[in-house]
């Protein structure tokens, strides 16, 4: 089957489950950062943690920058195709490409215009978000500022608050964020504050800002990037292993996803673009 139909045939499969993930207790989850085109981390990620054994949560961005974003993006949903269950997909900007458009986007602008459009309403059916019952929530960028979290089920691609989960930063700076109007929608430790506890979240595992901290906000947010596509930053999942309670994010191990020996000469690196 070709690839881009694949996407479509999986329609059904993510209309069953929603909007909001719920991740099992029962075996590990493993929260994947952008990849952008890195088909190299995603098969050591596979590889490293067979879907098999674990539940796989992409967190978005798997297209555009990278060397190989078609070859990326398909092996994630060959994956998700097979295992259902323990495969997921979330949306990030990139993904939602088809609702606000930007450039460059090196993937989006090569396609065919019915390919685009085809695979752009296909990807707007991902899931926006994963919720683990210990505490923790996995998304793309920044938490949305809703009343609770079976709100996010209800989250409308191009609302507010979809833009918040799919463009938002978070930043450290005591002052805050340039907020909910900005292009890319930032935000600060009060707004985590506030949101997080409207929303019973513990610990955040989110990706969108590759030189961002690990750990913000008393480490109760971490941010997540599993791709060369940027240059300088080492590949890393995050485990959340079964049975396991978080009090921060430093409770999830963080596993790197390199060959042995490192990053090595073959590594690929682009100037960072700020997307
Ligand atoms: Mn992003």
């Amino acid at each position: 089957m070709d690839w881009i139909d694949l996407a479509v045939s999986l329609t059904p499969v993510l209309e069953q489950t929603g909007r909001l993930v719920r991740l099992p207790d029962h075996r590990a989850t493993v929260f994947v950062g952008d990849t952008h085109g890195d088909l190299d981390a995603v098969d050591r990620v596979i590889d490293r943690f067979p879907p098999a054994e674990h539940t796989l949560v992409f967190l978005g961005d798997t297209v555009d920058r990278g060397p190989d974003s078609a070859g990326t993006l398909e092996r994630i949903l060959r994956e998700k195709a097979a295992r259902p269950d323990a495969v997921h997909l979330l949306m990030g900007n990139h993904e939602g490409w088809a609702i606000t458009p930007f450039s460059p986007a090196d993937f989006w602008e090569r396609l065919s215009p019915s390919d685009a459009a085809a695979l752009g309403a296909a990807l707007l059916r991902l899931p926006i978000a994963a919720w683990h019952r210990s505490g923790v929530l996995g998304l793309h960028g920044a938490l949305p500022d809703l009343g609770s979290l079976e709100a996010i089920a209800s989250i409308e691609p191009g609302s507010a608050a979809w833009r918040d989960v799919t463009w938002g930063d978070w930043t450290d700076d005591p002052r805050g964020g340039a907020g909910a109007g900005a292009a890319r929608p930032t935000y600060g430790r009060a707004a985590f504050e506030t949101r997080a506890r409207r929303l019973g979240v513990r610990v955040l595992v989110r990706s969108h800002q590759p030189h961002a901290p690990a750990y913000l906000f008393e480490d109760r947010c971490l941010t997540l990037f599993t791709s060369h596509a940027y240059g300088g930053t080492v590949r890393r999942v995050a485990v959340l292993p079964p049975g396991r309670h978080p009090r921060t994010a430093r409770d999830l191990p963080l596993v790197e996803v390199e060959p042995p020996g490192g990053i090595g000469p073959g590594a690929f690196a682009r100037s960072a673009r700020p997307r």
